[in-house]
Parts: structure tokens; sequence; C-alpha cells
């Protein structure tokens, strides 16, 4: 792959949050020793998902807001690859906002990283699902990610990093990783990564993010407590930040893929039998 692979350099503007979230996740990747040659790394239409053109792995660029699905797929066809999907607000929230509920509901074993800048960057700043009300004349309230996770009993690793606090995203990262890495589920981490050049929100949020992690009242591990705290947390206009919760459900692929169903990147295709197991795949997946 070194040979044959040199990744692009970053397209952001100077200053845009996404310049952090890469460094970090490299860093995490390596601190992991995830080899690049198991990594697939799929990212949806935005800014934020020019980020899959940077890193040295193999790739995929989903159509806009179907980034999930596609990495889905990816799992499902291989579990032993690592799979993480990248992109927007814009991406994961509105065009795909009901595959983001979907994936919470089935809890496959990937890392999703949402890059909010709360607009539309690539198309120049229109509002996206987590803009204030008002913000260029948008006539919807903002939506947080963390409490419709929140209220789905299937999640099982919901976290928010800033961009500005690199060490406690890549914390974050490292764990969300490992989650995925072991098979326990759906691990989802929202980054608060401002687009300098449309909205910049870098000095606001600096101001209002709140540490979880260091907050002895917020416990991770108590969905109940960990919704009214981050709910009481932006009711004070402020934003909660850190490992939102941590709980325990079975994985989608654990489901899906039992001994008689064999992944199609797992099975010898020399094998006769290898067109009946596709037919039982397929049927499996019907019900
Ligand atoms: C199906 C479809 N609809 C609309 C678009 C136009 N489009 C491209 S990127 C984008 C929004 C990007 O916003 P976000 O996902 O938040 O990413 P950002 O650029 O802010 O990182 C839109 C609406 C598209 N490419 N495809
Ligand atoms: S337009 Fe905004 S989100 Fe896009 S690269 Fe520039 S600063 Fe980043
Ligand atoms: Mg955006």
């Amino acid at each position: 792959m070194t040979k044959t692979f040199s990744p692009a350099r970053p397209i952001w503007c100077a200053g845009c949050g996404d310049f952090a979230v890469q460094g970090v996740l490299e860093k995490s990747l390596d601190s992991l020793n995830i080899p690049r040659e198991q990594l697939m790394f799929l990212a949806g239409i935005g800014c934020s998902g020019t980020i899959q053109n940077n890193i040295k792995c193999y790739g995929y660029h989903a159509l806009h807001g179907r980034v999930l699905p596609t990495a889905i797929g990816v799992k499902l066809a291989n579990p032993n690859l690592t799979v993480v999907a990248a992109g927007g607000d814009g991406d994961g929230y509105a065009i795909g906002a009901g595959h983001l509920v979907h994936t919470f509901r089935s809890n496959p074993s990937l890392t999703y990283i949402v890059m909010n800048n709360s607009n539309y960057g690539l198309t120049k700043g229109q509002p996206s699902p987590t803009s204030p009300l008002g913000y260029k004349s948008n006539a919807e309230m903002d939506m947080d990610a963390i409490l419709l996770g929140l209220s789905l009993p299937s999640t099982t690793f919901l976290a928010r990093g800033f961009s500005g606090h690199p060490e406690q995203l890549g914390q974050l990262l490292v764990a969300a990783l490992k989650h995925a890495e072991e098979g326990k589920g759906f691990a989802f981490i929202e980054v608060l990564s401002p687009c300098v050049t449309y909205y910049d929100t870098h000095r606001e949020w600096a101001s209002r993010v709140h540490n979880v992690d260091e907050d002895p009242d917020y416990n991770c591990t108590d969905r109940g407590n960990a919704f009214s705290k981050s709910l009481e947390i932006l009711n004070n206009h402020k934003i909660p930040i850190g490992l939102l919760y941590h709980g325990e459900h079975v994985s989608l692929e654990s489901l899906s893929l039992k001994e008689d169903c064999i992944p199609p990147a797992l099975q010898d295709l020399n094998s006769p039998d290898s067109v009946e197991n596709c037919k039982k795949i397929i049927q499996s997946f019907m019900g």
C-alpha cells in the first residue's frame, strides 16, 4: 500500500477545524496499531468528507447522506476490517438522518465521526440541522444527535469532542475505535469542528463546552442520568463534551453473521458452495 497509494493533501481553508480531526485521527489509528491495509475509511459528501482522501488506507466516497448504509455493507461483507465512517452535520443529520437512527438501532461495530460545523460548508454556508434558530433566517430549532442517540435503547457509545481540545478528542477517538474493534457495536463521535469561512463558531464553542469527563455528577454508564444531565447542560446554554454514554447491546454482525452464513469476503470463491452461501446470506437479510 505504501508503494501504491499516496494520500492527497487537505484542501480545507486555513484554520478549518477539520485539520485537527485528521491529525488526531491519524495519531489514534497509529496508537492502536491498526494496520492500514485492514482499514476501510468511508466518507460522505462535504468539506468534512474530503478527509477520506487524506488518510492512507482503503477508502470510498459514498453518496451524500449514504455513508452509514455503505459502511454497514462493508462490515457485514468483511467483519475483520476496521470500518470508520466520517462526514458532516448536513450529511449525517439532514439527508442521512434516517440512516443514523437505524444505525443507532442496529448497532454495527464501526466508528462514525460527524464533523459538526453547524452549516453546509461545501455549498457555502446554508443552515444545517445543528444551526441555531435565526442563523441566516433559519426557521428550525437545532437538533442534538447525542440526545437522539440516548433516546434509543440500543446505543452503546456516544461521545462529543472539540477540535480546540485535541488531547481529549484523541482519548475519545481511541475509546471509540477500541469499542468498535472489540465488536461492542456502533461508536458514534461528534466533533465540534468550526467552519472559519462561513460560520466561525470557534470562540463561542470554546466558551460553551462543558467537559462531562471532569463532572462528578455525570454518569456516562447510566442512560437516564446521561440524558437528564446532557439536557440540563444544554438548557444552561453549554455544550456537553466527553464520553457521554457507554453501554452494552448485542452487535449487528454477531446477530446477522451466523455459522452457516459466511461473509462474502471470507468465502472461498473457488468453492462450488460459494453461490449457495451467497443465496443463504441474501435470504438471511430477507428474514
Ligand atoms: C443528493 C445530494 N444532495 C445535495 C448535494 C449538495 N451538497 C453537497 S455537500 C452538501 C452539504 C455539506 O454539508 P455537511 O455535510 O455539513 O458538510 P461540510 O461541508 O459542512 O463539512 C450538500 C447539500 C449533494 N452533493 N448530493
Ligand atoms: S468552507 Fe468551512 S468547513 Fe469548508 S474547508 Fe473552509 S472552513 Fe472548513
Ligand atoms: Mg457541516
